[in-house]
C-alpha cells in the first residue's frame, strides 16, 4: 500500500468523487430539464371537448349489455381556448382530486403521463391534487396512495421506469375488489381515476367506468405497452391511435443492442446470435427491430399463422386429397425454414448471423396454440372448482403431469369431451421438460399465457441444431470456400488448384464460393474420393493445404442466446415517447376537466410532424370483443396484431433475401445507434408508423 493513499472518508467527501458517484448521471440531469412541447390545443388556458360522429365503431352486443353507461360514448375532439363561458370555467377549474395508477409491465414514458397531468391540473387550479396508487391496482384495492408532489415530479420528468409509484398486474375483477376500490376512492374523495395500462388494463378501466358511474367517479384509460398492440381505428379504417406509448423506446433499445450483435457477428464470424424480443402476442417489436437493424432473419408470428406449405398442397392436389396440415406452421417446419437460411448463408461462406425471434411466436404455431388453450381451460377449471389453486396443489412438474394423466383416465367428466385425451398427452410428453414446464406455467391475473416465462428460442433452436446435424451428415450443410482463397492457399504450397479443385468441389470453376461434394462428409471420404478419381495413390497422403481447406468447409453451429425485454421496458424514453406521454397526460386532464368517463386518452396523427398531433378521447367500450380467457369467452379490448398488408411488413418481407445476404456480397446490417435525447440523429417516430402512413 502506498503512503500517499487517501483515507476513505477523505476520498468519499472529495467533490470530484462525489460528482462521479452521484445517482443522477449527467445524461439524466439533462433529461429532467427537458420541457416537452405541447399540442396546439394545450397552448391555451382552457380546453373543450366536442363529441363527434365523424368516427364510428360497430358495437359487440355483449358490450351494450355489460357496459350500458359508457357504450354510447363518442370520440371527443379537443380544442383550446383562452377564454370561456362561466359554466365551463367553473367546471374546468373546479377543485379536483385525481388518482392515477400504472397497471401491467413498465413502459418508458409513464412518468411523463403523470407530469403532464400534474402540470395541467395545477395550472387549472393550484388546489387540485394528484394521488399515485402504489404498486398497481393493489394500491387502489388496499388504499395505498401517495400525493404526488412537485418535487417528486421534477425528479422524474422524462425518465424511464414506473419507479415513482411502481406497478402491478392485479385485476379488479371481483365484487370484493370493486367494493374495496370504491371505498378507497370515497375515503380519498377521488373525482377521477386514471388507469395507465395495456389492453387488459384499459378493459378494466371500461368496467370500472361502468361500475363507478353512479358514484360520479370518472375513469380514463391511457394506452401503455411496449408491445405496441393497442392501435385504434374506426370502422372506416381511420387511425385514431397508431401506437401505445413505450413501444418506440423499447424497440430502439432492443435494436441498438441487436445492431451491436450484428456488428459483433460480422466481426468474429463464428456465432449465430439468437435474439428473443418481447411482445407477448403481437410481433410489432420484432418488425420494428428488423427495420432498424436488417438482422439476417426475423420471424414475424402473424406471418407464420398465414403460412401455406405449397409443396404439401401440390402433393395433395395430385392425389386429390385435402391436406389440412399444409395450412399453418408446425414447429418442425419452422425449424426447417430457419435451417434453410443458415445453410444458404453457410454456402456463401457466412457461418454466422443474427436471428430475431418474437417471444410470442409459439402462439402462431397451431399445434402449440391448441395445447396452450387446452391447458388454460384445464387450469381455470381446476382453480374454479377447488379451494387451492392448480399451481399450489401441484407444485412440481411431475405432479402436474400426473393430474393430466388422470384427466385422460376421465377424472373430470365435467370438462368438454376429450379436452385432454391420450393423443394430447403423448404429444405433450414428447416435448422436453423445460418446454412442458413453460407451457404449464402460471397464467397472469388476466388469464394470459406468460410467454416471457417460456424459453421459446431454446425450443426452436434445439430443433434447428438437431436438423442441422442431419443436414451436415448428408453433406448439405457446408461452408462455401471463396474461390480466390482456395487458389492462393494451394499455389502458396506449390500445388495446382485445377488438379485438386474438380475432385473436391461440386461447382469448381463455377461460382465465387466453392461447395464441397455432398458425399465428402469426412476426411476419410475425402481421401477415398481422390483415390477413386485416380489423383491419389493408396497409402498416399493428401497435401496439408488440401486438408486445411477441407477442414474449413466443415461447419460448427455455435450460438449465443439473448433475451431483450425487461431492459427495453426500463430504458429512458426516446424524445418521441417523452413528447407523446407528456401530451397524453395533458389530454387526460382535459378529458377529466370536461367531465368525460369511459374514454381513453389518445393522440391522433402520431405518424406526422408534431405540429399535426391532435389530442382526442377514444371511447373504450367499442374497442372490445369476446375472447377466450381462463377457459371462458370474455369481453376484452382486441389486440392489434401485425397487419400483413401493411407497408412495414411488406417491405420487411420484400427485403428478406437481401438482409439474409446469403450471397457473396457483404451483409446488409444497419446500426441504429443509441437512444439519443439531444441532437438530430434519432429518427423522430417509429419506422413502422412512418412506413405505414405512406400512401395511406
Ligand atoms: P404489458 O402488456 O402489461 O404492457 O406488458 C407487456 C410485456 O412487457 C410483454 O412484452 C411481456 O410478455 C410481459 O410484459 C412480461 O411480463 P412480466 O413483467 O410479468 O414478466
Amino acid at each position: 500500500m502506498s503512503n500517499k493513499q487517501l483515507g476513505m472518508e477523505t476520498l468519499l467527501s472529495n467533490p470530484e468523487v462525489k460528482k462521479i458517484i452521484d445517482n443522477l448521471s449527467l445524461e439524466e440531469a439533462e433529461r429532467i430539464t427537458y420541457v416537452p412541447p405541447k399540442c396546439e390545443a394545450f397552448a391555451n388556458k382552457y380546453s373543450i371537448l366536442s363529441p363527434t360522429d365523424q368516427y364510428t365503431f360497430s358495437l359487440d352486443p355483449e358490450v351494450l349489455k355489460k357496459l350500458p353507461r359508457i357504450s354510447s360514448n363518442k370520440v371527443q375532439l379537443i380544442s383550446g381556448n383562452n377564454e370561456t363561458d362561466e359554466p365551463h370555467l367553473t367546471a374546468f377549474t373546479k377543485e379536483r382530486r385525481i388518482g392515477i395508477v400504472f397497471s401491467g409491465g413498465p413502459a418508458p414514458g409513464g412518468h411523463n403521463v403523470i407530469a403532464g397531468l400534474f402540470d395541467a391540473a395545477k395550472a387549472a387550479n393550484p388546489r387540485n391534487k394528484i394521488f399515485g396508487f402504489l404498486q398497481g391496482p393493489d394500491g387502489i384495492i388496499e388504499g395505498q396512495a401517495i400525493e404526488i408532489s412537485e418535487r417528486l415530479i421534477n425528479a422524474n420528468r422524462n425518465k424511464g421506469g414506473f419507479s415513482m409509484i411502481k406497478t402491478g398486474r392485479t385485476k379488479i375483477d371481483s365484487k370484493e375488489k370493486l367494493a374495496l376500490s370504491r371505498e378507497t376512492c370515497r375515503k380519498l374523495n377521488i373525482d377521477a381515476l386514471i388507469i395507465v395500462g395495456g389492453d387488459d388494463s384499459n378493459t378494466n378501466a371500461a368496467f370500472l367506468a361502468q361500475e363507478l358511474f353512479d358514484d360520479r367517479i370518472q375513469v380514463i384509460g391511457v394506452p401503455k405497452t411496449i408491445d405496441g398492440d393497442i392501435q385504434v381505428k374506426d370502422s372506416n379504417g381511420t387511425m385514431l391511435c397508431a401506437m401505445s406509448f413505450g413501444f418506440h423506446t423499447a424497440a430502439r433499445s432492443f435494436a441498438r443492442n441487436i445492431g451491436s450483435l450484428c456488428v459483433d457477428g460480422h466481426s468474429d464470424v463464428k456465432y449465430w446470435h439468437i435474439c428473443k424480443v418481447m411482445g407477448r402476442t403481437a410481433s410489432h417489436l420484432a418488425l420494428e427491430v428488423a427495420l432498424q437493424t436488417h438482422a439476417n432473419l426475423t420471424l414475424i408470428g402473424e406471418d407464420l399463422a398465414d403460412y401455406i406449405d405449397e409443396k404439401r398442397l401440390k402433393q395433395a392436389e395430385e392425389t386429390q386429397e385435402v391436406d389440412y396440415s399444409a395450412y399453418g406452421m408446425t414447429l418442425r417446419h419452422l425449424s426447417r425454414l430457419i435451417c434453410d437460411a443458415i445453410v444458404k448463408r453457410a454456402a456463401a461462406g457466412k457461418n454466422y448471423g443474427v436471428i430475431v425471434i418474437p417471444e410470442g411466436v409459439l402462439e402462431y404455431i397451431n399445434e402449440i396454440q391448441i395445447i396452450i388453450t387446452k391447458l388454460n381451460t384445464i387450469i381455470a377449471d381446476y382453480n374454479h372448482t377447488h379451494d387451492k389453486d392448480f399451481h399450489t396443489t401441484f407444485p412440481t412438474l411431475e405432479d402436474k403431469l400426473e393430474y393430466l394423466r388422470r384427466l385422460v383416465r376421465g377424472v373430470r367428466p365435467e370438462l368438454p369431451a376429450g379436452l385432454w385425451n391420450a393423443h394430447d398427452d403423448d404429444l405433450f410428453n414428447d416435448m422436453p421438460d423445460f418446454f412442458k414446464q413453460g407451457l404449464l406455467t402460471e397464467r397472469d391475473s388476466h388469464g394470459n399465457f406468460q410467454f416471457s416465462q417460456v424459453e421459446t428460442d431454446k425450443i426452436i433452436m434445439t430443433m434447428v441444431k438437431d436438423y442441422l446435424d442431419i443436414l451436415k451428415e448428408k453433406g448439405k450443410y457446408t461452408i462455401g470456400i471463396k474461390n480466390d482463397y482456395f487458389q492462393s492457399m494451394l499455389e502458396r504450397d506449390g500445388l495446382d488448384p485445377d488438379f485438386y479443385g474438380p475432385v473436391m468441389f461440386r461447382n469448381y470453376g463455377n461460382g465465387e464460393f466453392l461447395l464441397i461434394k455432398q458425399d465428402i462428409i469426412s476426411k476419410k471420404t475425402l481421401v477415398q474420393t481422390f483415390i477413386k478419381s485416380g489423383k491419389l495413390e493408396q497409402e498416399e497422403e493428401l497435401p496439408p493445404a488440401v486438408i486445411r481447406i477441407y477442414d474449413k468447409t466443415v461447419p460448427k453451429f455455435r450460438t449465443q442466446t439473448h433475451f431483450f425485454g425487461y431492459d427495453g421496458r426500463g430504458s429512458d424514453p426516446t424524445r418521441f415517447d417523452c413528447d407523446y406521454t407528456y401530451n397524453l397526460g395533458l389530454t387526460v386532464f382535459s378529458l377529466v376537466a370536461n367531465g368525460a368517463t369511459g374514454q381513453m386518452a389518445a393522440i391522433k396523427n402520431l405518424d406526422q410532424d408534431f405540429s399535426k398531433w391532435e389530442p382526442i378521447g377514444v371511447p373504450i367500450a367499442p374497442l372490445m370483443h369476446l375472447e377466450e380467457r381462463k377457459g371462458k369467452m370474455t369481453l376484452v379490448i382486441e389486440k392489434s396484431l401485425v397487419n400483413l398488408e401493411s407497408n412495414a411488413f411488406r417491405i420487411v418481407k420484400a427485403l428478406r433475401e437481401k438482409w439474409l445476404a446469403a450471397s457473396p456480397s457483404d451483409d446488409d446490417f444497419r446500426s441504429p445507434g443509441p437512444i439519443r435525447f439531444t441532437g438530430k440523429s434519432e429518427e423522430e417516430r417509429p419506422m413502422t408508423l412512418i412506413l405505414n402512413a405512406i400512401g395511406a
